[in-house]
């Protein structure tokens, strides 16, 4: 593993859950606040492998990329790999809209990361969180979609209700993470 750790995001909020997780394991990181290309599919795990390559080619080895995203059931999966456009246009209003009167509430967040190895060796890890959409928004804390996610391991309070290193034992990025450093412990 690089000594430094270059997490590429233009989201504070990944950047600030990855690092403090990252940095509680000893690993110092960077932060590179660049939004790279992505490539359009259903298929989150797919995406950060491009995402990671086109950082790689900028900045080299020791690049750390996230894609991640909210699927709704009763939306079928909805808004999935496009969470970042739909909270930017209809945001959590526009979802609980969606969700009126509905009472199948439930929901997962599912996060990919990869980071690029020595070599250009790709390591993908991913996570999820199962839960439940709010009925009305909750909580200042976290970023997107976290005042109106339950988790389903923590039922009383949404992600913003939450600090970061709560938020972390119970997300689905803080789970990615933890399989990450096993992966990369296990190559040595
Ligand atoms: P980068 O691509 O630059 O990393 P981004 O925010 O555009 O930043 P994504 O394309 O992965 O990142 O979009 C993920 C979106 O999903 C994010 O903008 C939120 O709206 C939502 N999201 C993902 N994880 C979340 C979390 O832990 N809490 C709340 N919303 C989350």
């Amino acid at each position: 593993m690089a000594s430094v750790i270059k997490i590429v995001t233009s989201n504070p909020g990944k950047w600030l859950e990855l690092s403090s997780m990252l940095l509680s394991h000893g690993i110092e990181c960077v932060w590179i606040r660049e939004r790279v290309r992505e490539v359009q599919s259903d298929d989150l795990a797919e995406i950060v492998r491009f995402s990671a390559s086109e950082a790689y080619k900028r900045w080299g080895e020791g690049v750390l990329v996230e894609d991640s995203g909210l699927f709704v059931s009763a939306l079928e999966g909805f808004p999935g790999p496009y969470s970042s456009y739909v909270f930017r246009t209809i945001g959590l209003r526009g979802i609980l809209k969606l969700l009126e009167g509905v009472s199948e509430r439930g929901a997962h967040f599912k996060s990919a990361l990869c980071y690029v190895a020595a070599g250009g060796e790709h390591v993908v890890a991913v996570g999820e969180a199962e839960g439940v959409v709010s009925d009305r928004p909750r909580g200042e804390g976290g970023f997107g979609f976290d005042p109106i996610f339950i988790p389903l391991d923590a039922p009383d309070r949404t992600f913003a209700e939450m600090t970061v290193e709560e938020k972390n034992r119970y997300s689905h990025r803080g789970r990615a993470v933890r399989t990450l450093l096993q992966l990369l412990e296990a190559r040595g």
